[in-house]
């Protein structure tokens, strides 16, 4: 989506300006993935329209593939407002509803290319969009896993997208299928009625998940596996600038940690560290860091070079 920030707090109706910048949290982990390093590309559809052009330009010169991103000439791409208070959380409007991403189909997919990756990351944010899009999500997952490709999965529970009962029956039903799961504790919550990351973690395992990172904010992240559970420490950002976006820069930093063969605490460490610095930066994706930044961040030298 074209994401409009204004530039000043208020209700929407006394804001004047606007920036422009793109958002979608699939998109923002790409690129999060892509600054800190590796190969990505992309599955969207855009409309064949000036805001279709604008974020497949950003997505393609954040350096990730959009070579598989498709155009749908007769709908429009979807936008997204923010509207900011001082000191809380922004509130969020979509105009999406019959956008081009959310008839996206199982025709957009490319199924050698989900059969070449290593990770096929989704989100509850595309199973929320449409019964197409749920569907498409389903076979990728399915080419995927055949195929051995780790699935990654964020809940990103949007509860104006869907409502709780259907939310719980699908995501219950992904995570079945997933490998890497990044629930967040409110997830938890809405989920399992359980906020503690512990009896979140060993739930989903049970469930069939191999990994299990829980984010928890500044206190960084529970990570579960079948072989360890460990608390991984986060970073305190004093001022968080826009926390939009922190989760996917987490995920990309676990998911990076992973594509390096770090050990499950490094990635963590990793996680907790993009994710803080993505909420350094207003935008949903502009404070994600490339590799040197992040090894500053966390002031250390080489161990994440592998
Ligand atoms: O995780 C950040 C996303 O929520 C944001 O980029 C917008 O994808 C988005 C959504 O649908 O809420």
């Amino acid at each position: 989506m074209v994401l409009f920030n204004p530039d000043s707090t208020g209700p929407l109706r006394y804001v004047h300006n606007f920036n422009k910048s793109i958002a979608g949290a699939e998109s923002n982990v790409a690129i999060a993935l892509a600054r800190l390093g590796h190969e990505v590309g992309w599955f969207s559809k855009l409309g064949d329209d000036e805001f279709g052009r604008y974020i497949k330009a950003v997505i393609r010169g954040e350096g990730v593939d959009v070579s598989r991103a498709s155009i749908d000439s007769e709908r429009s791409t979807g936008l997204l407002f923010k509207e900011r208070f001082a000191h809380v959380n922004p509130n969020v409007y979509y105009y999406r509803k019959n956008s081009a991403a959310s008839n996206i189909t199982t025709e957009d997919l490319d199924l050698d290319y989900i059969r070449s990756a290593k990770i096929l990351h989704v989100t509850g944010i595309t199973l929320a969009l449409s019964h197409t899009a749920r569907e498409t999500v389903y076979k990728a997952i399915e080419v995927a896993k055949s195929n051995n490709v780790l699935i990654s999965f964020d809940p990103n529970i949007r509860l104006k997208l869907w409502n709780i009962e259907e939310a719980k029956s699908i995501i219950m039903d992904i995570i079945k299928m997933t490998d890497i799961a990044f629930p967040g504790k409110e997830e938890g919550k809405l989920l399992l009625g359980t906020d503690e990351p512990k009896e979140i973690g060993r739930f989903f395992l049970n469930m069939g998940c191999k990994i299990v990172a829980t984010k928890l904010g500044k206190e960084g992240c529970y990570i579960a596996s079948r072989e360890n559970e460990e608390l991984v420490a986060g970073y305190i950002v004093e001022k968080p600038e826009d926390t939009v976006g922190a989760g996917d820069g987490f995920a990309a930093g676990f998911l990076s940690g992973i594509l390096r063969n770090l050990n499950l605490r490094e990635c963590g460490q990793l996680a907790n560290a993009v994710g803080a610095m993505a909420t350094l930066v207003r935008g949903d994706m502009e404070g994600f860091p490339t590799l040197q930044q992040v090894k500053k961040y966390m002031g250390i030298e080489t161990h994440i070079d592998r």
